[in-house]
């Protein structure tokens, strides 16, 4: 890098509690016990305001977490990958996830990451605390490949498509989705809602609405939506747009707090 070619500017627009637009180019390494050679970038956090971690990684050659994520007896994490090739394990089981794979472990159940790929892999990582709920199970280890999953229309919509990475089960407090837009298309209305997101672009480029501003975006850009903030886009450019995000679901809302 060295000394800039131009003046200094961000695209990043950080608003603590209601809304947060992380450009890739500000990522900074942060140094988290167990990531070896890996660049960890803590995206959503509790110092943003959201109730939920989010880590954009990338796992270089060799790059690897042996020391586990995860494990809590009340934390539960979900790892999807974006780009590359990586084993992840529990004390129990091994999966080999590709590009669009993905793994949920409940609380209590350690994670353990290891690059296959010869060169960079990329994955999106999430920790939050698991909310029971009395009367229901425990939620169980979910994986699989965003690829094998069809795409079911939104609101009525061929050209905007969600696919559910999680079941929809009262055993999960969450669950992570995948949105789709075709060139064009947008959201049939501007959303507000308790509910926090936490979304990384996979594709494409467009114009989100946050807090009632329109705000350029495009892949790899990290977006914090905060409680009842505005929220909703439009697709723009000539390719799909498109991000994998986290909800909070099938819970009440809390008194407290
Ligand atoms: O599921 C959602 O709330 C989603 N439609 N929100 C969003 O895309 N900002
Ligand atoms: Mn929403």
């Amino acid at each position: 890098m060295g000394y800039p070619k131009d003046l200094l500017s961000s695209r990043s627009i950080i608003k603590q509690g209601l809304y947060a637009l992380i450009a890739p180019e500000g990522l900074v390494n942060n140094s988290v016990p167990g990531f070896e050679n890996c660049y960890v970038s803590i995206l959503g956090s509790p110092r943003l305001g959201a109730s939920f971690v989010d880590y954009i990684i990338t796992m270089y050659e060799g790059g690897k977490n042996t020391r586990g994520f995860g494990g809590e007896e009340d934390v539960e994490t979900f790892l999807y990958v974006v780009d590359g090739k990586v084993k992840v394990s529990t004390d129990e089981e091994e999966y080999e996830l590709t590009q669009g794979g993905y793994i949920y472990c409940p609380p209590g159940t350690k994670m353990y990451m290891e690059n296959l790929e010869k060169g960079d892999s990329k994955i999106f990582l999430y920790k939050q605390t698991y909310k029971p709920l009395e009367g229901v199970s425990a939620p169980w280890l979910v994986t699989g490949n965003a690829n094998d999953i069809p795409e079911e229309e939104y609101d009525g919509m061929k050209e905007m498509r969600i696919q559910d990475l999680l079941p929809t089960d009262f055993a999960f407090d969450m669950n992570f989705h995948i949105l789709t837009f075709d060139p064009g298309a947008c959201h049939p209305f501007i959303e507000t809602h308790v509910q926090e997101h936490g979304a990384y672009l996979l594709s494409g480029e467009g114009v989100y609405n946050l807090d009632n501003e329109w705000i350029p975006v495009k892949k790899d850009d990290y977006i914090f939506m905060g409680p009842y903030v505005q929220q909703a886009c439009y697709a723009v450019g000539r390719e799909k747009l498109s991000y994998v995000y986290s909800k909070d679901c099938n819970r009440d809302a809390d008194l407290k707090k």
